[in-house]
């Protein structure tokens, strides 16, 4: 009995060695935002390809860094905004990627490529195109609301507002509403920024990236600074949920997939990637996400709905106000000492 039980274990041992799982099939790991994919492709991916995905999700660049660089192991594939891709480069976090094995780069819409901070595709895929602004209740903003981000100074909402728990996001609208850059290293103006947020964040619930969304479909929240995407994704929950980019501008982020180093399956890591490149599934995918894959085969498959849309398909006017977050290498210093300042201020 005892030997009959031995040789099985080892079995199981060898099977899972050679398998890399339990169940025999391959893993991929992954490392995304939240909300950010839609799911039945990942399923068909899994069926197609006979192997098993594991998906884990963040809330900012910042929270998905820190976790890998306390050590966090086993991902495969995660999807860092431009900025984060360069200092995670830096890092010798990323594989240089064999684009030999990505042939559906070809759909990538050349537009786009210059928001990416890796324009020749060294180390990151563009995936998808998105902007930061403001999610609200219509019939709390009334007719005459003009969407700023000094919308968060008005007492009238106090407790009723959320913004991003995301420093260059957050610190970012405050340096817009002055009309400043959200790359600033200057010290005056990021000073002056510390102050507004400071005033700002008296007037909010919390700083907060996920649960803001059923904020506004359930009406605790009024104006919560989000994603684009996601709050298309609540508008079919409430329709008194709308969406504004701030006339003094905004972040347009282009996100991206990039294989980590220690990748222990880079050829189903790729095939993952060039799968979500194709266009039929990059269609399938905005549909359901409300962000733009920047792929030219993708959007002849897209609804009228979606193609009218300005904060998805962003027209030229729209993109003008919008800036790209940047590495700003040693200076990233001055946006987390402004941020603790930020959290810790009563
Ligand atoms: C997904 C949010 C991703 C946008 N929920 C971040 N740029």
């Amino acid at each position: 009995m005892y030997r009959k039980f031995t040789v099985l274990m080892a079995a199981i041992s060898a099977a899972v060695i050679l398998f890399g799982c339990s169940s025999g099939k391959k893993e991929l790991y992954i490392y995304n935002w939240s909300d950010y994919i839609n799911e039945d492709l990942v399923k068909r991916f899994e069926e197609e390809n006979n192997c098993k995905i594991i998906l884990d999700y963040f809330d900012s660049n910042e929270t998905m860094y820190a976790k890998l660089q306390a050590g966090a192991t086993g991902y495969d594939i995660v999807f860092p905004s431009g900025y984060m891709v360069n200092m995670m480069a830096q890092q010798g976090l990323l594989l240089k990627l064999d684009q030999s094995k990505i042939p559906n780069l070809k759909n990538l819409d050349e537009k786009y490529i210059p928001f990416s901070m890796d324009e020749n595709q060294e180390y990151s895929v563009p995936y998808m195109i998105s902007n930061t602004g403001i999610g609200y209740l219509a019939s709390k903003a009334g007719d005459d609301f003009d969407p700023s981000w000094n919308i968060f100074a008005d007492p009238r909402y106090k407790g009723r507002m959320t913004m991003l728990n995301d420093m260059r996001e957050a610190i970012g609208a405050a340096l817009k509403y002055l009309g400043y850059s959200m790359n600033t290293i200057k010290s005056d103006e990021l000073e002056a920024a510390k102050k507004i947020l400071i005033g700002w964040k008296r007037n909010l619930a919390k700083f907060e990236a996920d649960q803001y969304k059923n904020g506004l479909v359930s009406e605790e929240f009024y104006f919560s600074q989000g994603y684009s995407g996601d709050v298309y994704q609540v508008m079919e929950e409430n329709e008194d949920i709308n969406y504004a980019i701030p006339k003094e501008g905004t972040t347009l982020s282009s996100d991206n997939m990039v294989i980590l180093k220690g990748s222990k399956n880079t050829d189903l890591a790729y095939a993952f990637i060039n799968f979500l490149l194709d266009g039929k599934v990059a269609a399938e995918n905005i549909e359901y996400v409300y962000y733009l894959a920047p792929n030219k085969e993708a959007y002849q498959y897209l609804s009228d709905e979606i193609k009218n849309e300005p904060a998805i398909l962003m027209p030229d006017e729209i993109l003008n106000k919008c800036e790209v977050l940047k590495d700003l290498g040693e200076n990233n210093e001055l946006y987390s000492k402004i941020w603790d300042e930020v959290k810790a201020a009563k």
